[in-house]
């Protein structure tokens, strides 16, 4: 097929759709070329000429995979998810106040964090694809909402994008002083930071379910300062909270330097939310593909410290169709097979939601013991002459001293994974003097109960109760062992009407 060919009716029926008009640019480009409008040569599906532009691959699996025509949120996930806020508020919020969590961890839990919106996060080098991608899955290429993209360094800013009813930009600083966003805890990184960030609102029906995050690309060569605010403390508060995190790579430059390193040491305890994404695949040949897949696990395994490796899927996430040559059917695969991932991930969003928040819920519940533990022993050394500080900062410095973090490890469902640092603790106590607390033992009413009980309560039966909730009411059989209806396929979203 040369000098032209058919560019598929389903483009313009999402470009209409979608309400994106094209960019006053191609647009005029467009007619120059092919004497007609752009857009509309893609509803008649007729030729079109090669100077037009590249041949574009159909979408539909798109469309399909992501379920985007037919999935709508059910009054059984808002009914799940006023349940979860009401938890929260009466059950973990009053003991991370009472125990000032947030100044530990500086970790608060939003309402705008809970009710969010999954999030998926493209972190990698510089130019192998991200913003293109993000471009590619909404469709939005040629127009003027697209992201900046381009062959040099080009995404500067952490861009969020995320449904909205008009297309907008949102500036960084009004997203962050919007507490209804979960976007607001980002303020702690400074204006340098803010004036990095920057948010897009579009009427767009992948965005109602999923926001996107576009990342600079890493630069080995640079150093942190040079970005004018932390950039490994903000991947930190991002990684933490995505619900999927794409690490996309690009075959021709595998190289792995020392910010790559950081970024894998942060996602330490995230690795089931990794994807790696070996993109612009079409740019080698089936033999190279197979050499650079190779290379591409050798330099990651010291990187990747867990049992089961991240899943990597190779294709090329743009528009253009793939070049003569290289493994089309492959890439076609492997691109339906990380769609599908996406939409699982939609699909038990409820779920993750749920375990987030009770694993913060554990968190808290160290600290307040912790910080319990710390008061119980100052106030058995206080003598009658002794100093105050000089007390205090004995246990604070040399906590080991008083076994301090192994009488909490003692206790009930405590894992040393969950168990904060004792320099950590300095930094807190220094800030928060230890006669501002009281124990827990003094946080009971007799009218609400303890802290201590309720917090407990909601990690071991409110926040599990809430869980099945959202699974099928019959559990589904053991394998071998199905017979009469609770054998019949359960819907993978229990979430959605159909
Ligand atoms: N051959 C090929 N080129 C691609 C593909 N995806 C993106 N490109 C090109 O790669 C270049 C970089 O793409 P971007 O989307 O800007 O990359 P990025 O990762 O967002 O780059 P930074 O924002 O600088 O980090 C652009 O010229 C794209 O047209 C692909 O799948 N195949
Ligand atoms: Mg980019």
């Amino acid at each position: 097929m040369s000098g032209k060919y058919v560019v598929p009716v389903l483009e313009q029926l999402i470009v209409f759709h979608s309400g994106f008009l094209p960019k006053q640019a191609s647009f005029k480009h467009a007619s120059l070329t092919c004497g007609c409008n752009w857009v509309l040569s893609f509803s008649s599906g007729q030729e079109v000429d090669e100077a037009a532009g590249p041949m574009l691959r159909d979408r539909s699996h798109i469309e399909d995979t992501l379920q985007l025509a037919t999935v709508e949120t059910s009054a059984e996930f808002s009914a799940a998810m006023k349940q979860l806020l009401d938890i929260y508020h009466t059950a973990i919020k009053p003991m991370e106040e009472a125990y000032k969590y947030n100044e530990l961890k500086q970790y608060e839990v939003t309402d705008g964090e809970i009710t969010s919106k999954p999030m998926v996060l493209f972190l990698g080098p510089w130019s192998v694809g991200k913003s293109t991608m993000i471009n590619y899955l909404l469709n939005v290429h040629g127009t003027s909402q697209e992201l900046y993209t381009g062959a040099e360094p080009t995404t500067s800013e952490y861009t969020v994008i995320m449904h909205g009813e008009k297309f907008r930009s949102v500036e960084g600083i009004v997203m962050a002083a919007d507490s209804s966003r979960s976007f607001s805890p980002l303020e702690r990184f400074g204006q340098g930071f803010l004036e990095r960030l920057v948010g897009i609102e579009m009427p767009h029906k992948l965005l109602e379910r999923v926001t996107f995050v576009d990342t600079p690309g890493i630069i080995e060569n640079r150093k942190q300062q040079e970005r004018g605010y932390p950039y490994n403390e903000v991947c930190q508060w991002f990684i933490d909270r995505a619900d999927l995190i794409f690490l996309v790579f690009d075959p021709t430059k595998l190289d792995v330097g020392g910010e790559l390193e950081m970024l894998f040491r942060q996602m330490k305890g995230r690795e089931s939310q990794i994807r790696l994404i070996l993109n612009k695949a079409d740019n080698l040949s089936k033999q190279d593909l197979m050499r650079v897949y190779g290379a591409l696990f050798w330099s990651m395994a010291p990187l990747v410290n867990v049992t089961e490796p991240p899943r990597v899927y190779v294709s090329s996430f743009w528009p253009q169709d793939y070049a003569a040559g290289t493994s089309r059917e492959l890439f076609m695969r492997e691109e339906v097979s990380l769609l599908d991932d996406l939409n699982q991930m939609i699909e038990n969003q409820m779920e993750n939601k749920i375990a987030f928040i009770r694993q913060h819920g554990i968190r808290v519940r160290i600290h307040a013991l912790l910080v319990d533990r710390y008061l119980q022993t100052y106030n058995d050394r206080l003598g009658w002459f002794s100093d105050p500080y000089e007390v205090f900062q004995d246990i604070v410095n040399d906590p080991d001293k008083y076994y301090i973090f192994k009488s909490i490890l003692a206790k009930t469902n405590v894992s040393k994974f969950d168990l904060p640092n004792k320099e950590a603790y300095q930094d807190f106590f220094g800030v928060n003097p230890v006669s501002g607390f009281k124990q827990l033992s003094y946080h009971c009413s007799w009218s609400r109960g303890c802290l201590l009980d309720k917090l407990e309560n909601a990690i071991s039966h409110e926040l599990p109760a809430l869980l099945s909730s959202t699974m099928p009411t019959t559990p589904p059989p053991l394998p071998g062992t199905c017979e009469g209806n609770g054998c019949e396929e359960k819907s993978k979203n229990y979430w959605s009407r159909h």
